[in-house]
């Protein structure tokens, strides 16, 4: 009986869409946010996640305000003549309609500027994102390790 029980729930979690965490804002589904942990003294922190747009009109995340940072900026990494640079996207970050976005280390990221506390692995932070069409979404943030990738998390995803 236990075995069977067992094998009923392993059936469960495989069968379990791959997005289970899915935050559905608007037109708009935003998956698995998180965040990087931050040495000590750190001014900045980042945090990603993957967005993705099933209406028909495109939106842009602009901004957003967080308790623990004194400020909020879109970034995106790129290379430069050969020189990985971050810099700001002063008019957000697009999400065409019917396309996701991810964002990631080494990509396009969420930056917490003015840390005015460290992130804690293993703990979790309010932050409120603010898209251009579907305004304002609290989203919680997921601290993992400092040395996390995307990657890392979705070993049971189906991609
Ligand atoms: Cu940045």
């Amino acid at each position: 009986m236990l075995n069977v029980l067992i094998l009923i729930a392993a059936a469960v979690i495989i069968a379990a869409p791959a997005w289970a965490e899915d935050i559905a804002h608007g037109e708009l589904v935003i998956t698995e946010p998180w965040s990087r942990a931050t040495p000590a003294g750190a001014g900045v922190g980042a945090g990603y996640m993957l967005i993705r747009n099933e209406g028909e009109t495109a939106d842009r995340l602009v901004g957003g305000t967080a308790p623990f940072a004194g400020r909020i900026e879109i970034h995106e990494m790129a290379m430069t003549d050969g020189v990985m640079r971050m810099r700001a996207l002063d008019d957000g970050l697009e999400i065409a309609p019917g396309e996701s976005v991810t964002l990631e280390p080494g990509g396009y990221h969420v930056m917490f500027m003015e840390l005015v506390e460290p992130l804690v692995e293993g703990e979790a932070r309010a932050v409120t994102l603010e898209f251009a069409e579907a305004g304002p979404l609290e989203l919680i943030f997921d601290v993992r390790s400092i040395a996390a990738r995307a990657e890392d998390h979705r070993s049971h995803s189906a991609n």
